[in-house]
């Protein structure tokens, strides 16, 4: 923990330093780049992000993965599952395939993007070398030994994150990876309308459609949208566990989904189909609670079904309100962004744990 204190202590400083030094003269050594092409890569480094992948983990470890590669080091990008739906159609357009899927994880050396949390992580990655955490997320488990380059920073999307590191760099990304972190960005941010928008992300949102070679952004995002609801050829238990992440949050083990309904199917039909398949779910992957985020945004509303005991207090006590006779709470429409509910769900566990005291 200390370890990881320092580090980020570390990292702002080093954040700081460069933004001192930085001038209009791109190639001026700065502290980022002396700090990255020093590190102890060995034969080579992989980049990933977390399982379920989405837009934002895809692109942000193919777009640093290549922006290492200009420094000079031999990064190659992963993916911690399948490219199904939204980023598959992303990669498709953009001309690209889709990374290798990486299954283990141990003893390699490893740079994690979009996440910092060992639960959301490809297998083995506790016992892998760490070089490198670039995020958007709070902290969350991860624990390296030696010391670790951790750069995140509290806007839209990893991808955005990297976006500055190119600015801090001096460098500019190619129109592909200028494509592929604007799509990683427009898809975390829901195109820019999600709580977690910054005026950075809406800068960088314009400077990368520039560099990028996307003529009708609208239609671009429509299309990437659609990808991602559609849900074709899916089963229902690979629709619950498409953007499925998990999380320890006071000693319990947590999974949070969520599901686009509207498109394929009204909110009601995709939640009676997900609780079919949820104790079970529950039950495989050893958790303790899941929650599921089931949205309609264009009918305004939410279903946030759960299973799992004490699920439901914690149901009730985070979101302020009475779960249906068949455990859900329904509220208006949440952005499908996990931040909307991560933050009562652990307020909601609070105060379980401290009421069965
Ligand atoms: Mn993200």
């Amino acid at each position: 923990m200390r370890t990881k204190f320092l580090a980020i202590v570390s990292c702002a400083m080093l954040l700081f330093a460069a933004g001192c030094k930085q001038t209009n003269e791109p190639e001026q050594p700065t502290a980022l780049r002396e700090v990255l092409t020093s590190m102890n890569y060995g034969d080579s480094v992989l980049v990933v992000g977390h399982k379920s992948p989405d837009c934002d983990a895809v692109m942000s470890a193919i777009a640093y993965a290549s922006l290492l590669q200009r420094l000079g080091i031999n990064a190659k990008a992963r993916v911690a599952g399948k490219v199904v739906c939204e980023p598959l159609y992303a990669l498709k357009q953009a001309g690209i395939a889709a990374p290798a899927v990486l299954d283990d994880a141990t003893g390699l050396n490893m740079i994690m993007v979009d996440h910092s949390e060992f639960a959301q992580s490809v297998n083995g990655m506790p016992s892998a070398n760490i070089l490198q955490v670039i995020d958007h997320h709070g902290t969350g488990s991860v624990t390296t030994s030696r010391p670790v380059f951790y750069y995140a920073m509290p806007i839209g999307s990893t991808c955005s994150v990297i976006a500055t590191m190119y600015e801090q760099l001096g460098m500019q990304p190619t129109a592909t990876d200028a494509r592929l972190l604007l799509t990683g960005l427009l898809s975390d941010t829901d195109s820019l309308s999600a709580v977690t928008t910054t005026d950075i992300d809406r800068r960088l949102f314009g400077k990368l459609l520039e560099l990028s070679d996307i003529t009708d952004i609208g239609a671009y995002y429509a299309a990437a949208r659609d990808a991602r609801v559609s849900y074709e050829g899916m089963t229902d238990i690979e629709i619950l566990y498409s953007d499925f992440k998990e999380y320890e949050i006071e000693g319990v083990k947590v999974g949070i989904g969520s599901v686009f309904a509207g498109k394929v199917a009204g909110v009601e039909d995709m939640c009676a189909r997900m609780r079919a398949l949820m104790p079970a779910a529950r039950e495989q992957r050893g958790l303790d609670m899941l929650f599921l985020m089931i949205g309609d945004r264009d009918a305004d509303v939410t279903h946030l079904p759960f299973c799992g005991e004490g699920a439901k207090q914690v149901a009730e006590y985070g979101f302020h309100t009475t779960a249906t006779p068949d455990d859900c709470i329904v509220t208006k429409y949440l952005s499908i962004r996990k931040v909307e509910v991560v933050p009562p769900i652990t307020e909601g566990i609070k105060q379980w744990k401290s009421g069965q005291q």
